[in-house]
């Protein structure tokens, strides 16, 4: 069983703040907010990053899209967001399964980049 830390917050063995799932798709609150609205959103599938994505992860990295556009309307984001995937070590990515950051609730929200 995998030891990654977003694998087992799917699997429910670490608590977390679920705001949506389906069947590709888990997302939850980040434990560090860095904006009033910050949600985590993961494939399911352990994929280590998005420089690891291959074609069978097409259909759940679809899914996420379109899950992540509707968790922002979902969390009051409707005049805009701000979504963030790192990659590696020099993308400044600290957990190693592939998360999109959906950040709002703030106009303006800081600049990040
Ligand atoms: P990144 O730098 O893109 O890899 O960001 C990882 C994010 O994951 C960071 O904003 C904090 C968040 N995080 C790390 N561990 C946990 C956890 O156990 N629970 C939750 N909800 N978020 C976590």
């Amino acid at each position: 069983m995998s030891e990654c830390i977003f694998c087992r917050i799917v699997r429910g063995e670490i608590p977390s703040k679920k705001v949506y799932e389906d069947e590709h798709v888990y997302a939850f609150h980040d434990i560090n907010p860095v904006a009033p609205v910050h949600v985590l959103v993961v494939p399911k599938q352990h994929v280590d990053s998005m420089a690891h994505l291959t074609a069978e992860h097409e259909a759940a990295m679809g899914r996420l899209m379109v899950a992540a556009g509707q968790i922002a309307r979902d969390q009051g984001c409707t005049d805009g967001f701000r979504t963030i995937i790192n990659t590696g070590r020099v993308g400044l990515q600290e957990v190693y399964h592939l998360h999109l950051h959906i950040l709002g609730g703030a106009d303006p929200l800081p600049p990040m980049l």
